[in-house]
């Protein structure tokens, strides 16, 4: 038993500490080192008690939060998935339960939810000094120029995942234009979190023609990555460049209805809708017969997507290090602001011009 520092929670009540842990990590074949992890939107749903679906792992108290980071090996046995000591490594979230999916590597389409999310639910997190793991759950970065980068790995296999389903559920007609492209095909990306941004980033690469949309402007910051990747993006109460159009794919990042469906009724035949954004405390909106109408004349398939398995990731790795190169500087202005794990009130304040927060440990 050693003592390490961590951020925990109580969950699901919530609450954040920055403490002291005795946690065993002799029953773990690597012994991993954070650098960077990174805070979205569900560990601050923990913390404010908003989650009801996160609790703590079982005989604990408390739970160690964070599900986002790039680790350094610190020591390894030899191993079959290629982990050696000093590798940079992105543990994966999700780990298996006893269901089909879960067995044949796609715990991210777990049948029976009867899987563990480290540092959501009943499994420790990595916002810790020091944690042990299974070579099987760790991702290599092979290229450790992508260092700086590496903690959007996680939250871009959540994209890799959506886009696959994209891609089985656009062959249901022809979605590509006339010229066998997406330059001609419209995509709408809501929201304009850090998500949002790597969709919209994976959309360009498709083709498409890629707008962000908000119900504001953005701060300077959010228009330097705007600029430098070349995006678009409308404040729709403001404005409307896509009104004509019609939109092919709509990605939802705000977990808004009232929204959701203000796009929806826009959307054009053979139609993708990706509901991604989360959102239990959002109001209830008004549906009624002629949104069914359109959904079902239109033919408009509407997708859920949570998570992403090791392919994701791998794919996530590769989309990051080409991006690092193509955008010169661009993505590295994604990280907003490195803060020390002691500065636990980031959990409770988001910075107004946030992109990605990251706790830098060493
Ligand atoms: P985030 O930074 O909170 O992004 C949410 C975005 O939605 C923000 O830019 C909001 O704007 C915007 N928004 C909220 N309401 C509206 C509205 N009515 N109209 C337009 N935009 C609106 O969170 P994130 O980027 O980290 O994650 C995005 C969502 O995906 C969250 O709901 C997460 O819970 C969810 N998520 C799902 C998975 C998964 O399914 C994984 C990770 C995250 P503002 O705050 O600027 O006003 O696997
Ligand atoms: C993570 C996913 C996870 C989801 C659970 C997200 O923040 O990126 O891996 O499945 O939370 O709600
Ligand atoms: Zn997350
Ligand atoms: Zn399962």
């Amino acid at each position: 038993m050693a003592f390490y520092r961590g951020i925990t929670t109580n969950a699901p009540s919530g609450g954040v500490n920055y403490e002291k842990l005795e946690l065993d990590l002799d029953g773990f074949e690597v012994r991993l080192k954070p650098l960077l992890t990174g805070i979205c939107g569900t560990d601050r749903g923990i913390v404010n008690g908003a989650l009801p679906f996160a609790y703590n792992p079982h005989g604990f108290s408390r739970l160690v939060i964070g599900h986002e980071s790039l680790c350094k090996v610190e020591d390894a046995p030899k191993n079959d998935f290629g982990i050696s000591s000093g590798d940079y490594v992105v543990p994966m979230v999700r780990r298996p339960g006893k269901c089909i999916n879960c067995f044949a590597g796609r715990s991210d389409n777990c049948s029976d939810g009867d899987k563990h999310e480290a540092g959501i639910t009943g499994l420790h997190g990595f916002m810790r000094e020091e944690f042990g793991d299974s070579a099987q759950y760790l991702v290599k970065v092979p290229d450790p120029s992508i260092g700086d980068v590496a903690v959007l790995t996680e939250p871009l296999k959540n994209v890799e995942k959506a886009f696959e389903m994209f891609d089985v559920v656009s062959k249901k007609s022809i979605f590509t234009d006339g010229a066998g492209s997406y330059h001609e095909k419209n995509s709408l990306v809501v929201g304009t979190g850090s998500e949002a941004f790597l969709y919209a980033l994976k959309s360009m690469d498709y083709g498409f023609n890629t707008y962000l949309t908000n119900r504001h402007d953005l701060d300077v910051t959010k228009n330097e990555l705007i600029d430098k990747t070349g995006i678009n993006f409308y404040n729709y109460n403001n404005n409307d460049p896509l009104e004509k159009n019609g939109l092919d794919l709509v990605i939802d990042t705000s977990g808004d209805p009232a929204t959701i469906f203000r796009f929806m009724r826009r959307m054009k035949e053979n139609g993708i809708l990706i509901l991604f954004g989360t959102n239990g405390k959002a109001p209830a909106t008004q549906v009624d017969g002629m949104d069914i109408d359109y959904i079902i004349e239109r033919n408009i398939s509407i997708i859920g997507s949570v998570d992403g398995s090791r392919i994701h990731y791998e794919r996530a790795i590769q989309d990051i290090t080409r991006w690092k190169h193509q955008y010169h500087g661009a993505l590295e202005t994604m990280i907003t602001e490195k803060v020390s794990p002691d500065h636990t009130e980031i959990f409770t304040k988001k910075p107004s011009n946030e992109i990605k927060t990251v706790i830098q440990w060493s």
